[in-house]
């Protein structure tokens, strides 16, 4: 059976002294990881699901390849989520206990769970022993469980199985050439799919390493790239920060050096704006590639590292990956030219929402496509290019997916909101940005917008805060008392 990690878990693993991640100063080679994770995976063998405290640093790597390992399915979670959406996590996936790092302080929420350490200690003699581990779990079993916001309700567990994130990544491997020579760098979240599959789990598929930055910054990208890094991967919102830094006279001679060199630019998770496309290819002489996926069905097209890359394009579906446009009433487009919904079918694809089979079966046609909502037009050459989506109620912003439902939910629960309606307004850096419409429940003391961005903040999560909080005296409804989002000035897909 093929493994998942073959260079941490085969026969002929890399046991090695060659660098597998890097934060900061801390490091992890092959064989540490591998005696680390190897640890924590005897201590969780038989599980039934484990939470991972997902905070960007050596640990929460080691806790998911533990997981991996043990074939436990691991939900990671993000350390800053707010109580509300927090509790609805762990009530849904009911783990039975947390992975974290040493020094953590873990929320109340995570109080009843068995808590355990991932360390860098080494693995004891008797777990070492033969049959400590199962063999690779059968291909469809679960690996991660990830939470993902939609238009309505709270955010829903997308099961993703050990052959979807096999597939997507060699899929990756064959577009882009990746190899166990590329040294990828990043700083994206670890508790999405784009910062901890393809970001973490990408380079260990491969053998290669992984620098992560912690926090994004443009001298953090400039100086891993001019010391050894080959790969950069980025949401759209990173981009359009590196080509503001491209443009400051002070200090812009070495990441436009550090840009120049790397073998490849990628950005996904939202589109790139053409503008920032042109700025970095101005500047640099290199132009940022896009890929297109989605938490449910992790990579679908991606323009190939031997392509031509070309602003607004996601490129060509990925290798194994069925796409096709589909009109409102479900029937394939003749013409791919006019703009359907894109149908994806494929082993990337998730196994269906925790706990949720009436979604699951909503989502996926009945010859077995799941519909994304996305909105796009294919090229005579195969290249797509995604439009718009078919659900004004998902907000992109800086790269997360954010339901308009749970936060409107969230600033009904504070006691200075009689009404809400949330909204996405294109914003220049985060691609678009949270406005909350309120009608204040004492129109001569609204709550502020501070106060309000907190409140979103500490319930869901801080990406999910109001960026901006506009007052009404009523909101606009139609005769069936619906919110007409349209005459709040909403930007809709074209
Ligand atoms: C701010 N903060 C707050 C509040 N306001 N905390 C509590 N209450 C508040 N009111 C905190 C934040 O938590 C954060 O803390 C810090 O202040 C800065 O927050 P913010 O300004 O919102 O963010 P930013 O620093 O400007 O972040 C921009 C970013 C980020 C770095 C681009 O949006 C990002 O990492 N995006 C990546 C999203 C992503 O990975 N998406 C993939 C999903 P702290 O300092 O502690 O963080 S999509 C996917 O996976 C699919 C498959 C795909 O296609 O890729
Ligand atoms: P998520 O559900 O958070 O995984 O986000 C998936 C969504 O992000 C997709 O359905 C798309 O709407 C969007 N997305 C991801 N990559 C791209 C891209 N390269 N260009 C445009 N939209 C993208």
């Amino acid at each position: 059976m093929t493994l998942l990690l073959p260079a941490l878990h085969g026969p002929s693993g890399r046991t090695d002294s060659s660098e597998a991640v890097r934060f900061g100063a801390h490091s992890l080679t092959y064989a540490q990881l591998a005696a680390a994770s190897d640890a924590l995976a005897a201590e969780i063998a038989g599980a039934g699901r484990v939470a991972v405290w997902a905070t960007s640093t050596p640990w929460t790597v080691i806790a998911v390849v533990a997981a991996l390992r043990a074939g436990v399915p691991a939900v990671p979670l993000n350390p800053n989520t707010g109580e509300r959406e927090l509790a609805h996590i762990v009530a849904d996936s009911a783990p039975s206990a947390v992975l974290a790092g040493a020094g953590d302080t873990l929320p109340p929420a995570l109080a009843g769970l068995r808590r355990l350490d991932a360390g860098t200690g080494a693995i004891s003699a008797e777990a070492i022993s033969a049959g400590a581990f199962p063999a690779e779990p059968a291909p469809d079993s679960p690996a991660l469980i990830v939470y993902t916001s939609g238009t309505t309700g709270p955010p829903k567990g997308a099961v993703l199985p050990r052959r979807a994130i096999a597939a997507s990544l060699d899929a990756l491997e064959d577009a882009w050439r990746w190899t166990a020579d590329d040294v990828l760098v990043h700083a994206l979240p670890l508790f999405h799919v784009h910062g901890l599959i393809l970001g973490v789990l990408g380079p260990l598929r491969r053998g290669g390493s992984v620098r992560h930055l912690g926090r994004f910054s443009p001298e953090g990208v400039a100086r891993e790239l001019l010391s050894g890094g080959t790969m950069l991967f980025g949401v759209p919102t990173m981009y359009h920060r590196l080509a503001g830094a491209l443009g400051d006279p002070a200090g812009s001679g070495s990441l436009t050096k550090a840009l120049a060199g790397a073998r490849l630019l990628v950005s996904g998770s939202a589109a790139l704006p053409v503008h920032d496309h042109e700025r970095i290819a101005a500047a640099t002489g290199r132009r940022v590639i896009e890929r297109y996926g989605m938490t449910e069905t992790l990579m679908n097209t991606g323009v190939r590292a031997d392509g031509a890359p070309r602003a607004g394009t996601v490129g060509p579906p990925l290798a194994g990956v069925e796409l096709r446009l589909v009109e409102e009433d479900g029937s394939v487009l003749v013409d791919p030219a006019s703009i359907g919904e894109i149908q994806v079918r494929g082993p990337n694809l998730f196994t269906g929402y925790l706990n949720r089979p009436d979604a699951t079966a909503a989502a996926f046609t009945e010859d077995g496509f799941f519909r994304t909502g996305d909105m796009a037009t294919v090229d005579p050459d195969g290249y797509v290019r995604i439009v718009g989506r078919k659900a004004t109620d998902l907000i992109k912003s800086g790269g997360y997916k954010i339901g308009a439902g749970e936060i409107e939910n969230a600033l009904l629960e504070h006691p200075g909101v009689r009404e809400a309606a949330v909204t996405g307004e294109p914003d220049a850096d985060l691609g678009e940005r949270i406005v909350a419409w309120i009608v204040p429940e004492d129109p001569g003391s609204p709550p502020g917008e501070r106060e309000l961005a907190d409140h979103v903040a500490a319930l869901l999560a801080p990406h999910k805060r109001p960026r901006a909080v506009r007052h009404l005296d009523a909101l606009p409804r139609n005769d069936l008392g619906k919110i007409m989002k349209r005459s709040l000035g909403v930007q809709l897909p074209r």
